[in-house]
């Protein structure tokens, strides 16, 4: 039998419940993207042994149909650390009602045990962090992992500013790839900035591309819509499995295919003393390149407001 020569690209996944799931699943449909040519194998870990076999089994199926030679498995912490690329969705899910503060707590030492579990890393691997609060859980993997400043993220805005353009494509009529805008900053819906002074759509400032009428009214419903659509889902149906989902996947096909895409994603940012979003160029050192967004003076300072807060929790872990 002839041999092929293809590379194997290795993905763990560390917490396999729904958004874990659902990164998988998503995984699996675009390997042949993911996988840059190669093959791909999905290493999952979860401390619920029974959820992580289960999840095995059923995203196994999920590859025998795909039929594109995706491997799932079970895996150690120890394993999953030695993978080209690492995803953390490990924690306690975020119930309504629950404050930021409790579920903050758990998952805090959820991320530091399995970052900890998992060093010492691959020296290139890269590790990106879903769990949150996701820019407070970036930086701390980021220490605990010692890994690059460049080699670790965390899905930050990138959700909220595919959805911001979405959304703003229903009401304007231009496609959502041909618009360029980003939410940015802390993600959470109170803290999160849409970066509408450096919004283009081809290359001309939004004030100029559209009436300004039309830019006025809808400025407040899509800020809003933006920042508050995860919180109506969760109340409905629990959690926000897919849109993250994709997201991972999206992430990782980036950075193993080195493809140089520019995203929102949460990393180090020496100017705020933090992990938080900014535009970044993504390629297979993680992040290839961050891009410098000129703020205005008021947009400066809501960053920076939150970006204390981070960095106040950040010192309260470290004690
Ligand atoms: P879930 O369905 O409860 O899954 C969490 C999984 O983590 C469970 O299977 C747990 O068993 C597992 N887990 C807990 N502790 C450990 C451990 N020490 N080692 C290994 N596995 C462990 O929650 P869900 O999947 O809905 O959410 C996971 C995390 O993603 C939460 O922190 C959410 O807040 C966060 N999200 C982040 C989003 C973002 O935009 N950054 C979006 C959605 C959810």
């Amino acid at each position: 039998m002839a041999t092929t020569n293809t590379t194997t690209r290795r993905i763990a996944i560390v917490g396999v419940g729904q958004v874990g799931g659902a990164a998988a699943y998503a995984l699996i449909l675009g390997s042949t993207t993911v996988a840059a040519a190669g093959e791909l194998e999905l290493l999952l870990v979860d401390n619920n042994i029974a959820l992580r076999d289960a999840q095995v089994r059923d995203l196994a199926d999920v590859a025998f149909i795909i039929n594109r030679g995706t491997r799932v498995r079970a895996a150690t912490y120890r394993e999953a650390g030695q993978c080209d690329l690492i995803v953390v969705t490990a924690g306690s899910r975020q119930t309504l009602g629950q404050s930021n503060l409790d579920s903050a707590s758990r998952n805090i030492s959820i991320v530091r045990n399995v970052v900890d579990a998992m060093a010492p890393f691959r020296s290139d691997a890269v590790l990106l962090v879903v769990s949150n609060p996701v820019d407070l859980l970036t930086t701390l993997a980021l220490e605990v992992s010692q890994l690059p400043l460049s080699q670790v993220l965390g899905s930050g805005t990138f959700l909220e500013s595919a959805r911001l353009r979405g959304l703003m494509a229903e009401q304007i009529g231009i496609a959502p790839n041909s618009i360029d805008i980003y939410a940015l900053g802390v993600h959470t819906p109170s803290t999160q900035l849409t970066a509408w002074s450096t919004a283009t759509v081809a290359g001309v400032p939004l004030s100029q591309s559209i009436p300004s009428s039309t830019l006025v009214g809808m400025q407040p419903v899509l800020e809003r819509d933006t920042a508050h659509l995860s919180e109506v889902i969760v109340r409905a149906k629990g959690a926000t499995p897919f849109g993250i989902g994709a997201v991972v996947s999206s992430i990782c096909a980036s950075v193993l295919g080195d493809r140089r895409n520019v995203r929102a994603v949460t990393h180090f940012q020496p100017e705020y003393g933090c992990c938080l979003s900014m535009p970044a160029v993504l390629g297979r050192e993680g992040i290839a390149k961050t891009i410098e967004v000129p703020l205005s003076e008021e947009e400066r300072r809501k960053v920076e407001e939150s970006a204390k807060m981070v960095r106040g929790m950040m010192e309260g872990i470290r004690q």
